[in-house]
């Protein structure tokens, strides 16, 4: 089973007549800026680049009173994810700006320019970090990015993710490292698996396993199959929420092709938990070697 797809996004397929009608328009308003900030181009097949996560500007994001500016508005994830933001606030323009608001070096790191409704705009993060960043139209809409630099190499996958990379007491030894992050200071955090023995063209699936034990009570917590399509790499972001009974999994975050994050979203209790990724199927083919690694997570609060 794959997991559920409800966000699911077409990349964006602009006719040429919208395309032709909102550059006139810009014409018309904005004769002076540069259309190389604006966003405006669908992403073509042949993009080099996909993104791994997808940052939504909804419907009434406008609005100062509105709890959704962007969302989400505060990710974790690991260094070289490309994060792709989307204006889907009808009629409104807004803007993707490093810094804070009115700061001097605002807008310095990255910043989208004017992205109409329908844009999108897309940043590759290849520095660890924190960045804060706002809308320059409307300086009450901010997110923050966290971007962790670690990362753990296993016998078939690089493990990198937006958590931090620990020594931990476990199982009566000191093990040399955990994933380690704290619920309550992030809610979200993205893992990136990168096989490290498998290497296939961009229109080939990719078919893992991830399955999640909390190894204080042998529980599985999840075990589920997910598809990739478009890059070899595998995003899942944990999604702590308190109030989630059971394992919510949906994604990816983009399809056509299938690319992005997947989400696991649930009442993660403080624990150890072993992740244990593995190759399934490459292609049509079930892959018969045991293309398998564990890590170790460790949740607090
Ligand atoms: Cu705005």
């Amino acid at each position: 089973m794959f997991a559920s797809q409800i966000p699911n996004r077409k990349i964006l397929s602009f006719s040429l007549f919208s395309l032709v009608l909102t550059i006139l328009i810009f014409n018309i308003f904005f004769w002076n800026n540069s259309f190389a900030q604006l966003g405006l181009s669908p992403l073509p097949a042949t993009q080099k680049v996909l993104p791994s996560y997808i940052i939504d500007i909804p419907a009434g994001a406008v609005s100062s009173e509105g709890a959704l500016h962007y969302v989400p508005p505060k990710i974790s994830i690991p260094i070289d994810t490309t994060v792709a933001w989307f204006n889907d606030d009808p009629g409104q323009v807004h803007t993707v700006t490093s810094g804070v608001p009115n700061a001097t070096n605002s807008g310095q790191v990255f910043n989208s320019g004017f992205m109409p409704f329908g844009a999108f705009y897309q940043m590759t993060f290849n520095t660890n970090g924190d960045y804060t960043y706002h809308c320059t139209f409307h300086p009450y809409m901010t997110g923050s990015i966290h971007v962790g630099g670690a990362a753990e190499m296993g016998h078939h996958f690089t493990l990198t993710s937006g958590a931090d990379l620990l020594p931990v007491y476990r199982n009566g030894n000191w093990t040399i490292v955990d994933w380690t992050i704290n619920q309550t200071q992030n809610e979200r955090t993205l893992f990136n698996f990168r096989p490290l023995s498998v290497a296939v063209d961009r229109s080939t699936p990719l078919v893992y396993n991830i399955k999640v034990d909390n190894d204080n009570n042998n529980q599985t917590i999840f075990n589920e199959n997910f598809q990739v399509i478009g890059e070899n790499n595998l995003h899942v972001e944990f999604i702590s929420n308190s109030n989630m009974n059971k394992t919510n999994i949906y994604g990816p975050d983009v399809s056509d092709p299938n690319t992005g994050a997947y989400h696991v979203e649930r009442n993660f209790e403080d624990s150890n938990y072993t992740i244990r990724a593995q190759i399934v199927s490459i292609g049509n083919d079930m892959v018969e070697d045991n293309i398998t690694d564990e890590f170790g997570l460790k949740l607090v609060s």
